[in-house]
């Protein structure tokens, strides 16, 4: 590491030292447990390959979210994320080997989950996400840049995918015959939401883009949605894929990356108490294209992520963080068992949708 962590928290006018925290896929993660705590962040320039872009999408859709939340009476400094400036007034710190840093103030009295424990817990994560995307509708979303272009484009995935396994850069392409079959075979999926938006029955609105339940944070005592994190992938989008993302994460009977892939199953009490949530919150502004894609959008995302899972495997394993050598493999392979039982379910998901219309 070329770069010294104590004087980096120096250039936040902070002075203590910090330790590694969360579980995040993608940035380096922080803690300061100074008084009060806050958070350090090394940005993922890789994957953000223009980190000033991102920290302008967040300073203005903070700034936004916190007059919402003073109108509404709620606590700005628990409620958004609160970007803290460096010495210079910037809001990020940029050292001479070219990595860049951004400081938070760290949410008290909340806490984010890895996996869901019980239904009540998910109804309030789902009531969170539905709110935040609530407080951004009349965000100016043509004003937002576009910090990973075509993120949710699930064609461009599919093609990146096809890519990948064309490559064989890691040489697995061998190893994971049946898993590529898997994805190629569902080629016409990932068409479907696209098509909703290109003939405009889908509309795009401010959305998330990456509502994993541990990217909301939950009050330690009422068990009730405090702030949505993680908003590197703040930009235009459909609602589906906030919904059928966290879903994918959310209603799975076991961890993302879970080895025994008997223990995986798409949970539907889970589905039902997400979708009851954030029906409550959006619901009104639903199309009829959005209603009838609601069961099928968890399984898009869920499809979605497999491929990229399983495409990462491929190349190597150069986007998502891992912890041991297949992990990426375990991932692709607990999505494509959720997407599998996804399948099985649809029906019984349509009828539960259409108890909270
Ligand atoms: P990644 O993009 O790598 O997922 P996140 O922004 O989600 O990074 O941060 C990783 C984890 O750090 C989160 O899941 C959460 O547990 C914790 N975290 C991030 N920001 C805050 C914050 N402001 N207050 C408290 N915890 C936070
Ligand atoms: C990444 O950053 P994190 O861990 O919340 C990824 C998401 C994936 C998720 C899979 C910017 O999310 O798109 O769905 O991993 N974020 C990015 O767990 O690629
Ligand atoms: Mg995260």
């Amino acid at each position: 590491m070329a770069y010294q962590l104590s004087e980096i928290v120096r250039q936040f006018t902070i002075d203590v030292n910090v330790e590694a925290y969360g579980n995040g896929h993608i940035n380096d993660t922080y803690i300061a447990n100074s008084e009060p705590k806050y958070i350090l962040q090394r940005i993922n320039s890789a994957i953000f390959k223009k980190p000033e872009e991102v920290m302008a999408n967040i300073v203005a859709v903070t700034e936004f979210l916190r007059k919402k939340i003073i109108a509404a009476g709620g606590d700005p400094e628990r409620e958004t994320l609160n970007v803290i400036k460096t010495v210079d007034g910037k809001s990020f710190y940029k050292t001479d080997d070219g990595n860049y840093f951004r400081m938070y103030k760290y949410v008290e009295r909340a806490v984010g989950y890895e996996m869901v424990e019980s239904p009540e817990q998910f109804y309030q994560a789902a009531r969170s996400f539905g709110k935040f995307q609530n407080m951004l509708a009349d965000y100016p979303a043509e004003t937002l840049f576009d910090t990973i272009p075509r993120f949710h484009d699930t064609e461009k995935r599919f093609a990146d995918f096809e890519e990948a396994v064309a490559n064989d850069l890691a040489g697995r392409k061998v190893l994971v015959k049946d898993e590529i079959d898997f994805v190629l075979s569902r080629k016409a999926d990932a068409s479907v939401v696209l098509n909703g938006i290109r003939n405009g029955e889908i509309p795009l609105r401010v959305t998330h883009n990456d509502t994993k339940l541990n990217n909301v944070l939950l009050d330690s005592k009422t068990g009730e949605g405090v702030c949505v994190i993680d908003l590197d992938t703040v930009m235009p989008g459909s609602l589906l894929y906030d919904y059928g993302d966290a879903l994918r994460f959310g209603a799975s009977s076991g961890a993302e990356d879970e080895i025994y892939l008997e223990k995986i199953y798409f949970d539907l009490e889970l589905f039902e108490a997400f979708t009851k949530g954030f029906i409550e919150e959006v619901g009104g502004s639903l199309t009829p294209a959005e209603i009838e894609l609601l069961p099928f959008s968890a399984k898009l995302l869920t499809y979605e992520c497999g491929m990229r899972f399983l495409g990462d495997y491929l190349n190597g394993d150069t986007y998502f963080k891992i912890h041991r050598e297949h992990h990426n493999l375990d991932r692709a392979r607990t999505q494509f068992k959720l997407v599998a039982d996804i399948e099985n379910k649809l029906d019984e998901m349509k009828k539960i949708v259409k108890k909270y219309i």
